[in-house]
């Protein structure tokens, strides 16, 4: 299939004689001489519209078959997911920090587009090599199956849609070039100088003549092209939107199971916030964070809508008596505890969004732990990890000392007062207080598996992030914002400051490097939570650099030093530059 490719490896677009000329004048009327150039890029347009199309007449399809499978088994998807496994961790932490939660649009738009220039230049190398070109294609099959294959939570029908889109995208490009080498020409398929399978290395096919290019007619059927080209990329569209379309209707039943669930009341509530958390100054978050401005971080291009009715949770492995099987009902008729929790991501630069404050309830992860007949290390369980695995294959380990230490680790049901949001892991997700969400926070919850930090090493894990991560004490400006123009006067100065499960003691705030001054704390809902502060600052005019450092109960300041995401959590103080008018 390749053999003329090797022959003619250079040029496939057209710079070589006009003698050798493939394909039709796309400018018939021109004459020949001095219209080399705009031949040229007529040839090129015309390869580059063959090309994209099919590459559209690929995706609309594969798109459509995905809405026959699944969701997630939508090419653009798989791969995407794929690529998302094999990010170096430093090249995810630069996305994140870039594009935020924009990052995952940006990873498919960066697909699609990769996949239009590869079309492309398929599109324009076929006007010259039909059928290697036209078979190239097949080559995004393999590598949509591939992609399809590696996923974690991979189905057998995911292969589905990258075959027959390549198949489709391969017929559709092979029939557009074929428009193009018709009329007034030679019969359009010119006897094969080697058929059947190319013997790859045979040394007499480099020594042969290149096979014939496509016949050069006098003109082509150029209204047969436009009609044929515009039909394409109609269905291809059609194909597409209606895929699309289909795929959004995909979670009803997960939407209608989420829609039917009451929350019970906790035999456990939270206490009341106490009246002094939130100290209401402009411009600071707010004390309790509300669902739609909650940080999202996960691996998911498709959010896994789960429906409640059928899920179930299993509980096994090493030193289990008792294995559990639960259903969400079964779930939601034990005794649930209500806590404010604030979970911080270890993504979170300092300074960073990725931290929030919610009020979850959920069933008390060590009493279902207990049920089972496990015993945390201390006494002398075998296992000292438990890892948690989602519908979407993410697995995180959390130390099964730290989850039956007494703290607050549950099965969170309810954020905020309703069901948990799809995109915050309905029906069930696991917190733990005081962990970093990439060991501890699972959405989208399936199975609960004991084991030992030994024997495994979850998602995050195999990408060189620590087994065991405790959230790092660190406290942040939320106003004045960067490179504000406050008045001068009083100004003042606030933000949030987390230690979870310890405590926040102590804010700190400094201007221009000079004293430190305590600021004036919110009153603690819980050591779980964090606390807002503020320090009215008396501000004078030119440009000042503000710094703040959060103390924990346990004697801990945050440190000066800076250290990065990777691999357990950044360091250092948040400092804001502002100037004073
Ligand atoms: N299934 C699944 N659960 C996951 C993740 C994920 O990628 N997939 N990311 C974890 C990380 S890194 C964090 S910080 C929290 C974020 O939870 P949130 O999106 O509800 O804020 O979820 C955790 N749980
Ligand atoms: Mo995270």
């Amino acid at each position: 299939m390749t053999d003329n490719r090797r022959r003619e490896p250079a040029r496939p677009a057209g710079t070589t004689s006009d003698v050798r000329e493939p394909l039709p004048r796309l400018l018939p009327s021109r004459s020949r001489t001095g219209a080399g150039a705009g031949r040229r890029s007529g040839r090129l347009v015309l390869g580059a519209v063959c090309g994209l199309s099919a590459g559209a007449a690929a995706l609309g399809v594969a798109e459509l078959a995905a809405s026959a499978v699944r969701p997630q088994a939508s090419p653009v998807v798989t791969v995407g997911g794929a690529v998302i496994d094999r990010t170096p961790p430093a090249l995810k932490d630069f996305a994140v920090r870039h594009f935020g939660t924009n990052d995952k649009p940006v990873l498919e738009s960066g697909i699609v587009v990769m996949l239009a220039l590869f079309a492309l230049t398929l599109g324009v190398a076929a006007l010259r090599f039909r059928r290697s070109a036209s078979a190239a294609v097949l080559v995004f099959g393999v590598v949509g199956v591939l992609a399809a294959r590696s996923r974690p939570d991979r189905h057998g029908l995911d292969v589905l849609p990258p075959v027959v889109g390549a198949a489709v995208g391969t017929a559709v490009l092979w029939m557009l070039v074929g428009i193009l080498a018709l009329r007034g020409a030679p019969p359009a398929s010119p006897p094969d100088p080697n058929p059947g399978p190319a013997p790859a290395a045979d040394p007499a096919a480099d020594a042969g003549p290149p096979s014939p290019p496509l016949p050069e007619p006098r003109s082509f059927d150029r209204r047969r092209f436009v009609l044929a080209a515009t039909a394409t990329a109609t269905a291809s569209a059609g194909a597409g939107l209606l895929g699309r379309t289909l795929n959004s209707r995909h979670g009803a039943a997960a939407a209608a199971s989420r829609a039917a669930v009451v929350l019970p009341r906790p035999a456990s509530p939270a206490r009341a916030v106490p009246a002094g958390a939130d100290l209401r100054v402009p411009g600071l978050s707010p004390f309790l964070t509300p669902n739609p401005a909650f940080y999202r971080v996960d691996t998911a291009l498709v959010v896994p809508k789960v429906d409640a009715t059928t899920w179930r949770l299993r509980l096994h492995g090493l030193g289990v008596r008792q294995e559990l099987s639960l259903s969400y009902a079964d779930l939601l008729r034990r005794d649930l505890i209500e806590r404010d929790i604030t979970l911080t991501c270890v993504s979170n630069e300092v300074g960073g969004p990725y931290v929030g404050n919610a009020r979850w309830i959920g069933v008390r992860l060590a009493d279902l732990l207990r049920e089972a007949g496990v015993q945390p290390p201390s006494r002398g369980g075998p296992s000292d990890q438990l890892v948690a695995r989602s519908v979407d294959g993410m697995t995180i380990g959390s130390p099964v000392e730290t989850v039956m230490d007494g703290r607050d680790a549950m099965l969170a049901v309810g954020m905020n007062g309703e069901p948990l949001p799809f995109a915050h892991g309905f029906p069930v997700r696991v917190l733990v207080p005081g962990l970093y969400g990439y060991v501890s926070a699972c959405k989208w919850l399936q199975e609960l598996e004991l084991t030992t930090f030994d024997a495994y090493d979850a998602y995050w894990v195999r990408r060189r992030w620590s087994r065991r991560a405790p959230i790092k004490t660190e406290s942040r400006i939320d106003t004045p914002k960067p490179f504000a123009t406050p008045k001068a006067g009083s100004v003042p100065v606030a933000g949030v400051a987390w230690a979870q499960h310890h405590g926040v003691d102590r804010v700190e705030v400094r201007v221009d490097g000079g004293a430190w001054h305590t600021a004036r704390l919110g009153a603690q809902d819980s050591a779980d939570t964090w606390r807002q502060w503020v320090w009215p600052w008396q501000a004078t005019p030119g440009e000042h650099t503000l710094e703040v450092r959060a103390t924990d109960r346990e004697g801990r300041t945050q440190p000066e030093y800076r250290v990065g995401t990777l691999p357990d959590g950044a360091t250092g103080w948040h400092s804001v530059v502002v100037t004073v008018t």
